[in-house]
Parts: structure tokens; C-alpha cells; sequence
């Protein structure tokens, strides 16, 4: 009976809370996309735009709209992301005719912000930048132990170690397989700093880890885990949260 109010409340779409998840806010609820929407080589972006937090388009995103968004969905100080805003804009990638905005897709462009030895995504040299890429993505997974979610406990979360030996290890994929491979000094941050990003933004702080379940919706689908137990996080992330686990990963010996 339980099983059945629960795919009745999913096709009315009513959000409930209870043991199988939290609601999704209103006016927040998970969108997948359509043709003619913008999405970028960057999920944590894309998810935003999932969810409508940035404009469900991934069009003309000004920096307030990017501001009001990774505040309201996953509780980061709202400046935390104007200097990755700030790169962008001055790289001039913007197809939208307003050198003070973008589309998500600008991102693309290679050796901008865009870098080789993504988690998700393939290097420009192969093609595709962009979309997922759901081989890339398998290597990375597999490395994360993202599938095993038991026996234990701890089998649910990846751990700061594991996710830095995955992203050096991707990376090494990456430079064997790409002869372009652009070994820049924004690459070279670039690759930790994203690590960084993924575990600061889905990390639970009451468990100590990034809930595998979370990590698997917002890469595979763009979309952020209420169902699966994510909620808004009580302590604000800033910076130097970001900083923080930036040098954790890069004092993991790998
Ligand atoms: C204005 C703000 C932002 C800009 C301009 C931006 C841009 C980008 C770009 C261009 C990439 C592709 C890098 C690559 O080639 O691997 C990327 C990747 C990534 N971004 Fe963002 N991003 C922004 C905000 C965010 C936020 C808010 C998050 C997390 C909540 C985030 C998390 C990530 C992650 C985890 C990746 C790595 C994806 C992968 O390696 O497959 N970014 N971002
Ligand atoms: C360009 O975008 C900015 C930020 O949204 C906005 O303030 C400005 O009015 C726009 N300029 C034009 C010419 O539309
Ligand atoms: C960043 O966030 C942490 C945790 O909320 C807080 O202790 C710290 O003071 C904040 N740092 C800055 C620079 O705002
Ligand atoms: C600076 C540099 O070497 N850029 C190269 C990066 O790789 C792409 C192809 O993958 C080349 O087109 C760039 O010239």
C-alpha cells in the first residue's frame, strides 16, 4: 500500500517527506532538459538549472542569478563563485551578445575555463567537452566505489581520499590517452579545485562523507538527491570550505 501511495504521489507530483526522501522546494522541482536549454561542461551549474535556481534555459546567467543559486540550493555565501564568474566573463566566451552574461554551454571553450581531465566529462581533442560522457564517467565511478553502497555503513560515502586518488587517477587516464592534453596552471588547479567542488557541495556533514547516492543523481542526472535524503545545509559553505578540502585532496598521496 505504501509502495503505492508513493508512485501516486510521484506521478501527482507531490513532493513528501517521510523515509524515502525530502520534498523538493516549491518551484525548485527536478526538471531533466529540454531541447533548445544551454547546459555546461560544469554539473554543478547544470543542476542549478535542473532545479530552476538559475534560469531552467541556462540562458543570459548574470552573476546575481548565479549568486541567489548556489546560496539558495546548496547554502554557499553568496560571493562564493564570483571570481569563477569573473574568469568566464573575462574570457569573453559569451554567445549572448552582453559581455556581463552567458550561456551555460559558453563554458565549452577550451583552455578558457574549460580543461582537460574532467571526472565527466571527455577532453576537447576527442570531440566533446560538453555533454556527459557516460564512458568517462564509468572510469570515474568504478574508482569511487559509487555502486558499492554496502555491506558497512561507510561503503555509502566517499571519502576525501578516495575521491582524490579518483581525480589523479582520471588525470593520468587523460594525459595517456589525449597528446593535447593542455597541462596548464589552471588545469593543474583546476582538476583538485572541481574535486573539491563535488565533495564541499554534497558533502553531509552529520555523516562525515559525500553520500554516494547524492554524487551519482547530480552527476548522472543533474539533479540534486532530495529524494535520496539531501537537504539544505545547515552550516553555510564559503571559500574557505572550499580551500579547506582543496588542501585535504592535495595531501592525499596518490
Ligand atoms: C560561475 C560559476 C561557475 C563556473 C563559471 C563554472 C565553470 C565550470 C567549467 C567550465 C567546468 C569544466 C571544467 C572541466 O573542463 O572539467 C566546471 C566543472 C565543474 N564544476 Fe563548475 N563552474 C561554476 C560553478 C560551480 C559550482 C557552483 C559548482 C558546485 C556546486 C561547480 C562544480 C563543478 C564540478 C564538480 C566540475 C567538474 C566536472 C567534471 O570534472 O566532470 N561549479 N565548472
Ligand atoms: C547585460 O546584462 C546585465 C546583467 O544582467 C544587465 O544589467 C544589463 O542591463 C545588460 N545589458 C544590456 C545592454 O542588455
Ligand atoms: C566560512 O564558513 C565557515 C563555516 O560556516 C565559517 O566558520 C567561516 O568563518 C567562514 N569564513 C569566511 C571567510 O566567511
Ligand atoms: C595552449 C595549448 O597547447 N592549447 C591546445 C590545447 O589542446 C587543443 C586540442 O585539444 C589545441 O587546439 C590547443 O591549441
Amino acid at each position: 500500500m505504501k509502495l503505492c501511495l508513493f508512485v501516486e504521489a510521484g506521478l501527482i507530483g507531490l513532493a513528501a517527506a517521510g523515509p524515502w526522501g525530502n520534498p523538493e522546494p516549491k518551484g525548485h522541482e527536478y526538471h531533466p532538459v529540454r531541447p533548445g536549454d544551454s547546459r555546461s561542461p560544469c554539473p554543478g551549474l547544470n543542476v542549478l538549472a535542473s532545479h530552476g535556481f538559475l534560469p531552467r534555459s541556462g540562458k543570459n546567467i548574470d552573476k546575481e542569478a548565479v549568486r541567489s543559486a548556489v546560496s539558495a540550493a546548496y547554502n554557499y555565501e553568496h560571493t562564493t563563485f564570483d571570481s569563477a564568474f569573473d574568469d568566464a566573463v573575462n574570457f569573453k566566451l559569451t554567445t549572448t551578445g552582453n559581455a556581463s552574461t552567458f550561456n551555460l554551454a559558453d563554458l565549452a571553450a577550451h583552455d578558457k575555463v574549460e580543461f582537460d581531465g574532467s571526472l565527466s566529462r571527455n577532453d576537447f581533442y576527442f570531440g566533446d567537452d560538453l555533454h556527459f560522457s557516460p564512458v568517462i564517467w564509468a572510469t570515474t565511478a568504478k574508482r569511487l566505489g559509487l555502486y558499492k553502497t554496502g555491506p558497512t555503513e561507510q561503503d555509502k560515502y566517499i571519502t576525501i581520499e578516495v575521491a582524490a586518488k579518483a581525480r589523479a587517477a582520471r588525470v593520468k587516464d587523460a594525459m595517456a590517452a589525449n597528446p593535447n592534453f593542455n597541462a596548464s596552471v589552471n588545469q593543474m588547479r583546476g582538476s583538485p579545485g572541481t574535486t573539491a567542488l563535488f565533495l564541499t557541495t554534497l558533502w553531509d556533514d552529520k555523516a562525515g562523507g559525500a553520500p554516494k547516492a547524492w554524487v551519482k543523481a547530480w552527476f548522472e542526472e543533474e539533479r540534486l538527491a532530495y529524494k535520496e535524503g539531501y537537504t539544505f545545509p545547515a552550516v553555510q559553505r564559503n571559500g574557505t570550505t572550499i580551500g579547506d578540502n582543496f588542501q585535504k585532496i592535495l595531501a592525499v598521496p596518490v
